[in-house]
C-alpha cells in the first residue's frame, strides 16, 4: 500500500518532498552523506545486499523476511545495505525499501536501475541514502545529471562500471564512489577479476567498490589485498545463516 502511495504522487509533489527533505537537513547542520562515510571507514567495509532473486539465478530466497535479514546483516557488521527495489527480475518492492530505512540505523542503497529524475526524487522520500547510477543504461549527460541531482539532495551514487572505459566515463561525471560489476550482462559469468584488472584506474581517494560474484571468504582476501574499499555481496549473504559471510577480520 505504501509503495502505491508513492507511486500515485506527481512528479512535482514528489520532487517538492524531496526537496523539503533536504533543506531541512541543511538547516540542521548540513548534508552527512552517511553511505559513503560508510564506505570511507578504514579497512573493507561491507555493503550487504537485500534480494529475493534475479535474472541469472531465479528465486533466491523462497522465503523473504526483508526486515529480518536486514537487521541480522546490520547486527554482524554490516557497514550498509544494498536494496533491490525493481520488481519484475529482481522481485523487488519500494515497500522492503521503505521499512527497512526506517528500522536499521546503518545507510541504505536503493539497488534499482534509475533511468529517470523521478527515481531519485523517489529514493530520497523513501529513506534511501544513495542511488544506483549504471554507466551501460546511463549517457555522459545523464549521469552528470543524475549525479548532480542526487548530490543536491544529500545522496550518494554508487556508480557502476563493468570495464574499462565506463569506469573512465563514471570519473568524468565527478563518481565518488565507483562500482565494477565483476558479472558480465550480456552472459551472466562472473569473475572477481574483472575488479581488480580495473582497480589500478580509479584514483585512491575514490570509493572502489567490487560488485558481484563474492561467493567464498577467499574473493574477499584477494580483493582486500588488491585495496577494494567496499564488497557489495547478495547471493552469498542470501543463502548463508552467517549474515556476516565470515569476512570480518
Ligand atoms: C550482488 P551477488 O552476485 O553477490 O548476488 O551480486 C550485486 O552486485 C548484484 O545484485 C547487482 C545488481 C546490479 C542488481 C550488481 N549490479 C544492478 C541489480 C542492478
Amino acid at each position: 500500500r505504501i509503495e502505491k502511495n508513492k507511486r500515485e504522487k506527481s512528479p512535482e509533489v514528489l520532487r517538492n518532498e524531496a526537496l523539503a527533505m533536504a533543506e531541512k537537513e541543511k538547516a540542521n547542520g548540513g548534508f552527512t552523506f552517511p553511505f559513503e562515510n560508510a564506505l570511507n571507514k578504514k579497512g573493507l567495509s561491507i555493503i550487504s545486499e537485500v534480494k529475493k532473486a534475479s535474472p541469472s539465478k531465479g528465486i533466491i530466497a523462497e522465503e523473504f523476511p526483508y526486515l529480518e535479514i536486514a537487521k541480522e546483516y546490520e547486527a554482524s557488521g554490516a557497514d550498509a545495505i544494498s536494496c533491490l527495489t525493481e520488481p519484475d527480475r529482481f522481485k523487488g518492492s519500494d515497500e522492503y525499501l521503505i521499512t527497512i530505512a526506517k528500522e536499521v540505523k546503518i545507510p541504505v542503497l536503493r539497488k534499482d536501475f534509475t533511468v529517470d529524475p523521478y527515481m531519485i526524487y523517489q529514493a530520497k522520500v523513501m529513506g534511501a541514502s544513495a542511488v544506483l547510477l549504471i554507466a551501460a543504461i546511463l549517457s555522459d549527460d545523464e549521469l552528470k545529471e543524475y549525479f548532480s541531482i542526487a548530490d543536491s539532495l544529500g545522496l550518494s551514487c554508487l556508480f557502476e562500471a563493468h570495464d574499462a572505459e565506463e569506469v573512465k566515463r563514471c570519473l568524468a561525471a565527478g563518481a565518488r564512489i565507483v562500482g565494477v560489476n565483476n558479472r558480465n550482462l550480456k552472459d551472466f559469468t562472473v569473475d572477481i577479476e574483472n575488479s581488480i584488472r580495473l582497480r589500478g584506474l580509479v584514483p585512491d581517494d575514490i570509493i572502489f567498490v567490487s560488485e558481484s560474484g563474492i561467493m567464498v571468504p577467499d574473493d574477499v582476501k584477494r580483493l582486500r589485498e588488491n585495496k577494494t574499499d567496499a564488497v557489495l555481496i547478495g547471493e552469498m549473504l542470501m543463502r548463508s545463516s552467517d549474515k556476516s559471510g565470515l569476512i570480518h577480520e
